[in-house]
């Protein structure tokens, strides 16, 4: 049968209890074959020491090798080129770009470091798949040390923008070259792959050789979308236990019969939160009938406030949602709930279960897995409704969502008005269809197929 699997992520978890997105993706197929999950471990080194050797754990058939950032790692390589750089313009943010010659030089330097680090230890027969934008040349690192027998996989959890959006980074030839180390590239959606093959046929001379093969820079490899997606059935059962329909109730009492709008995102500037806020905002102005009787819950994790755009933006929502609040608000009515924390996975199941709407409305997400979440957490027979940003990935099949623009406040309030006066047959109806695309895409059937191509594509 087939060889180990080697992970390679920007973080590395646990097998034994993966918490949401990445590691529930990776660790069952590690903990399946066997192999390596290697990365970052979050911490940083002490100011001036250098990360040192990582540490290696096993957890039965896996070994975790996780090692620390140095402070200027951290600085360049992870809040820099990665997330001041590759983040923004992969999210058409590229008023949030700040780019400096350090912050490559570095992304390129711990790339190599990691890949020395990784490289003695494969062996022949290995699968190698890494994910994400802040490991992008490892691939080619790995090639450079002649290793034999490798099949080496890629996917992108971000959006692949257009060429021209793309083309603000100055590096932008060296990655997309750097690509091509991979004998496979995974993307999100159809629309990633297309940007992806516009690029590299219209500015770097490459030429389709195949329904989903490009030929570039003397190599050829297979582009394909894999839409991820959720462990649909360990969501939904979560939203069954005893616990979970104990917490649902008390929800439901606490908001008086109101209907309860639900957010739940990263504190994130391309989560559209600011323009959220402010289309409800519209929605109680507009819809007067809607004052007291609706309640919008956002629970907006911070995450990278080293960065100032985040820290500027936590700011602007505090300031929105108390705005909003003095100005609709009574005494027995608060319209904006926010809670700026992470929450237990059990708490958020019965938090969408109790959730009339589903609000997810960022500017631009690779996928977005709340989504599928929020569906899976609905009762069958008496679902909520799915409001969705066109521009996120999981837009291209949850066609049955009300798809909104998340720029355009005034229709997002339509849509919100819209779904509370949704009829239930309309409601199941559309819950039906969003279910298919959930068990479509469910995160078992993800890995086994970017896998089972990795296993088969041919190696130029
Ligand atoms: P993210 O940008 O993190 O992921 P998303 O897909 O929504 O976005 O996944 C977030 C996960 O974290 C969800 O499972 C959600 O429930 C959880 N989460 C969010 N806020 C939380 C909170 N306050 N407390 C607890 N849990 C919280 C990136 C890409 C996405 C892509 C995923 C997977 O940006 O587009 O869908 O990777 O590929």
């Amino acid at each position: 049968m087939n060889g180990r699997l080697i992970c390679v992520s920007n973080r590395t978890g646990t097998t034994k209890a993966p918490s949401g997105g990445l590691a529930v993706a990776v660790s069952a197929a590690l903990r399946q074959r066997g192999g390596i999950w290697f990365g970052w471990n979050g911490q940083i080194a002490e100011e001036g020491a250098s990360a040192g050797e990582p540490d290696i754990t096993h957890e039965e058939n896996v070994e975790i090798i996780a090692g620390a950032l140095t402070r200027q790692e951290y600085e360049n390589y992870y809040l820099g080129f990665s997330n001041s750089v590759l983040w923004p313009v992969c999210h058409h943010r590229l008023d949030h770009v700040s780019f400096r010659r350090d912050y490559v030089d570095e992304y390129r330097r711990v790339n190599r470091r990691f890949a020395h680090q990784l490289g003695p230890r494969l062996k022949e027969g290995d699968l190698v798949w890494v994910h994400d934008y802040h490991l992008m040349p490892l691939g080619a690192e790995l090639r450079a040390q002649r290793l034999e027998g490798l099949r080496m996989g890629f996917f992108l959890h971000v959006p692949f923008p257009p060429p021209d959006t793309l083309m603000v980074v100055p590096d932008h030839q060296w990655l997309v070259r750097s690509l091509f180390s991979y004998d496979l590239l995974g993307f999100q959606t159809q629309g990633d792959c297309m940007n992806f093959l516009h690029y590299v046929l219209e500015q770097a001379g490459g030429e389709m050789v195949g329904d989903s093969r490009v030929k570039a820079f003397g190599r050829e490899l297979e582009v394909r979308a894999f839409p991820i997606g959720i462990d649909v059935g360990a969501f939904r059962e979560m939203t069954r236990t005893a616990e979970a329909r104990r917490t649902i109730r008390r929800m439901r009492q606490r908001n008086l019969g109101r209907a309860q709008i639900i957010g739940v995102d990263r504190l994130d500037y391309s989560k559209g939160l600011p323009e959220r806020y402010r289309a409800f905002q519209k929605l109680l102005e507009q819809y007067p009938e809607t004052q007291g009787r609706v309640v919008l819950m956002q629970i907006a994790q911070p995450t990278r406030e080293a960065v100032e755009a985040y820290s500027d933006l936590r700011q602007e929502l505090e300031w929105l949602s108390g705005a909003i609040n003095g100005a609709f608000g009574d005494f027995e009515w608060t319209p904006i709930r926010s809670i700026h924390r992470s929450v237990p996975r059990s708490t958020l199941a019965a938090l969408f279960a109790a959730s009339r709407i589903g609000l997810v409305t960022p500017l631009r997400d690779g996928m977005n897995l709340v989504a599928k979440e929020y569906v899976a957490a609905q009762d069958p027979e008496d679902p909520g409704v799915l409001i969705l940003s066109r521009f996120a990935g999981a837009a291209e099949m949850m066609t049955s969502a009300l798809l909104v623009n998340p720029y355009n406040e005034e229709e997002m309030a339509n849509a919100l008005q819209t779904a509370l006066q949704m009829s239930q047959d309309e409601r199941v109806e559309r819950h039906r269809d969003l279910m298919r695309v959930n068990e479509e895409t469910d995160v078992a059937k993800w890995r086994a197929s970017f896998l089972a191509v990795l296993e088969v594509v041919s190696q130029s």
